[in-house]
């Protein structure tokens, strides 16, 4: 159910006080009041977890918070992902033919992965096969486990500046061992734009997981029809 202004500005204070206070439980409970008054879990996810995370990183970028509460706000957010949005958004997907098998993970040298679970999620309550590589996942490895798995699409998530090239090095290899044609690439994370991510030769950008479940259909819609 939409909720009104108001009552999201209320949600967000309480996970700014949550995670100041680095309190799991009160981040845990926000989530599971919140579905209980009926909001979607990715509406929550979108209109309360996100802005406040982009607000503390932007306070860390100014100095006026320091990595302990960034540490904080991470562990606070996994804990509503996994305690509670992530086992709710699984209810009632039961067993479906796949529409397309993915690898997934963060670039090497990244750990964030907040984002690229609840794309991993979104990705698979929508019919695809994920294999999630977790995090500081290499090149090479992305390019084993697709070969491996027979995936169509390779999903690199990116939040450092320094780990943005991999991206690119990525396709690279792909090229230098012939297998271009074999990939689709996809990216996305708060460090990657569209207009980079096409100039290092990625074939799809999403700006959030709802974005990126649609690039992935979109660009798989030409295997299917037998085009590729
Ligand atoms: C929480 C956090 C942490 C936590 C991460 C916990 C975790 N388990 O993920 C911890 C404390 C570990 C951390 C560490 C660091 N962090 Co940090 N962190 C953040 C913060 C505040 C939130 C990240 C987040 O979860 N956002 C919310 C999610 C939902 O957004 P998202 O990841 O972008 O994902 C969405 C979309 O981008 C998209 N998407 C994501 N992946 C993919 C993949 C594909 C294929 C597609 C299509 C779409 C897609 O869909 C998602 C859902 O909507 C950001 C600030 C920010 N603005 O992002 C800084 C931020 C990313 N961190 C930053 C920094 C500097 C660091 C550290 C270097 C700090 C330090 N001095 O040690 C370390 C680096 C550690 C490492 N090696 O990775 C900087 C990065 C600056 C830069 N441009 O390089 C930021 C931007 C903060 C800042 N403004 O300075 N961090």
């Amino acid at each position: 159910m939409q909720q009104d202004e108001s009552n999201i500005e209320v949600m967000r204070e309480r996970l700014r006080a949550g995670i100041t206070a680095g309190n799991k439980l009160q981040g845990v409970q926000l989530a599971q009041e919140a579905l209980a008054a009926q909001m979607s879990p990715l509406e929550f996810f979108h209109a309360v977890i996100d802005p406040v995370l982009v607000e503390v990183g932007d306070r860390f970028s100014r100095l006026e918070i320091f990595l302990p509460e960034l540490m904080r706000a991470g562990m606070v957010v996994k804990a509503m992902q996994e305690e509670v949005l992530e086992p709710a958004v699984l209810v009632g997907t039961g067993e479906s033919s796949i529409v397309g098998r993915v690898v997934i993970g963060a670039c090497q040298g990244d750990i964030h992965d907040i984002g690229k679970n609840m794309v991993a999620l979104m990705l698979q309550v929508n019919g695809f096969e994920v294999t999630d590589l977790g995090t500081n996942v290499a090149p090479r490895t992305f390019i084993e486990t697709a070969r491996q798995k027979q995936a169509d699409i390779i999903a690199m998530s990116s939040l450092l500046t320094t780990s943005m090239p991999y991206i690119r090095d990525l396709v690279q290899l792909l090229e230098g061992y012939g297998l271009r044609d074999q990939f689709l690439v996809v990216a996305g994370g708060a460090a990657v734009t569209h207009d980079w991510a096409q100039s290092v030769g990625v074939d799809g950008f999403g700006e959030d997981a709802v974005e990126a479940v649609n690039v992935c259909q979109n660009l798989l819609l030409p295997r299917k029809e037998g085009h590729v």
